[in-house]
């Protein structure tokens, strides 16, 4: 019986220094599943907030699939001051927990802010890839493939001769070392780098960067629905949210019909269960849009006729419009709606300093996704999470899949991306 008490303790201790002798070396073989791994990416700078979001489920999905190998950790990668984040000053990054409830998050699949990588690994990373397309372009054959390639466009990196081969590279504020760099040419979805990610045993971590580059898997699946509906907004920002709908448009969840689930692994929607708020919302783009879709973007004067349209047609007098537009703008289009009620979400200063941009773009997103009937901006990712959101909360498609027409009086409507499980 002693032996056996010996055996057992002997191998426990073997168990220890096998996992402590994996933790402290820079290099873990496959089946050292108790170490954990760092999947980092990064997003062409240029990229709005909504698409980044897109790419958020492109990576979670591959991450997905990565965690049945190994222990891998997805690294949210903060947030800067993106181009249309005007009052963010330079140099400083919002971590996700701002803007997202992490622990929602970590119900898919395991994610870690960037700075506790920091404090969990130091500014190192093994390998660093970054994504670019063929430099001959698209060759007319769909086929998957990647291949290391010599830099096409411009990244953060550079070459320090003499120190052991290392790259150096500020991302998201800070100068991360990293040992080995690839550009890489790839055609492809996230799942064409699982070869890739696999190989590459002697690194812990892997940077993918300009991760935009990789399509998704699945687009509008069960897996990419799944990774979407774990993307709940921070506490904070629903509680504005639900603030401002109450006081502003009586509009509360219980007589909306859009309760969720405290888990949304529980939540399964039925169809047309929802009802939302007593008022129609619209999500008017302007800015760059103005001058990118000139002719898919509608005039002021447009905008506010095909809003009066709606209004009879639901028998509500209430609009709440969500816009980049400058104020004046804004103020034109009221004056065009008078005879209605016209709301806007005007942030308090207090919350405007502490979430700036992003978090008012949020409110202004979860009121429109609230609302009885949602019509948004051609080609717009912002109206797309908006059409996303009222999925996740059960609305009728007709009251979700609308856009405002440009030029043309009638125009195609977006797609129907209905949810499914
Ligand atoms: O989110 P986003 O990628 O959507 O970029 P698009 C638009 C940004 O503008 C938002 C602000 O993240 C907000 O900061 N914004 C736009 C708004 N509409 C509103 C609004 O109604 N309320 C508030 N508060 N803020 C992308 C571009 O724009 O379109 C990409 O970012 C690319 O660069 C892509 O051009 C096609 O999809 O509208």
């Amino acid at each position: 019986m002693r032996k056996v008490g010996e055996i057992v303790v002997i191998f426990l201790a073997f168990l220890m220094v096998q996992n402590v002798k994996c933790e402290l070396k820079d290099s873990c073989e496959r089946g050292d599943q108790k170490i954990k791994r760092y999947l980092l990416y990064d997003v062409n700078p240029g990229e709005g907030f909504n698409l980044r979001r897109d790419v958020y489920i492109r990576i979670a999905n591959l991450v997905r699939k990565l965690i049945k190998v190994d222990n891998w950790v997805l690294v949210l990668p903060p947030w800067g001051n993106l181009y249309h984040w005007q009052n963010v000053q330079y140099g400083l990054y919002a971590p996700w927990k701002n803007f997202f409830d992490v622990a929602s998050l970590n119900k898919w699949i395991p994610v870690i802010e960037f700075d506790d990588y920091l404090k969990a690994e130091g500014s190192k990373v093994g390998s660093a890839y970054i994504l670019q397309h063929y430099a001959e372009g698209w060759t007319g054959r769909w086929e998957e493939k990647y291949d290391k390639k010599p830099c096409i466009q411009k990244h953060n990196f550079h070459h320090r001769v003499g120190l052991d081969g290392s790259w150096f590279g500020q991302t998201w504020g800070t100068e991360i070392q990293v040992q080995n760099f690839t550009c890489l040419s790839i055609q492809g979805q996230a799942s064409t780098l699982l070869p890739l990610i696999k190989q590459d045993l002697k690194s812990r971590s892997i940077l993918i960067g300009r991760a935009e580059t990789i399509l998704h898997d699945e687009y509008g699946g069960k897996w990419y629905w799944a990774a979407r509906q774990s993307m709940r907004f921070a506490n904070h920002l629903q509680e504005e949210a639900t603030r401002f709908r109450k006081n502003q448009l009586d509009s509360d969840d219980v007589h909306d019909k859009t309760e969720v689930k405290e888990d949304w692994r529980d939540t399964k929607i039925k169809r047309g269960a929802a009802v939302g708020g007593p008022y129609i919302s619209v999500h008017l783009r302007r800015k760059d849009f103005i001058r990118a879709r000139g002719d898919e973007v509608p005039t002021l004067k447009r905008a506010a006729q095909q809003i009066k349209n709606l209004l009879k047609k639901e028998n509500l007098t209430t609009a709440f419009i969500a816009t980049d537009a400058p104020t004046e703008d804004f103020q034109d289009l009221t004056t065009l709606l008078s005879g209605y009620k016209v709301v806007h979400y005007e942030p308090h200063p207090d919350f405007f300093q502490l979430w700036n941009d992003g978090g008012i773009a949020i409110v202004d997103q979860i009121v429109c996704s609230h609302a009885r009937y949602f019509i948004g901006s051609y080609e717009s990712t912002f109206s797309f999470r908006i059409q996303e959101e009222r999925e996740i909360l059960g609305f009728h498609e007709n009251t979700t899949f609308n856009r405002l027409c440009g030029k043309k009086a009638s125009c195609e409507q977006p797609a129907k991306w209905r949810i499914v499980y």
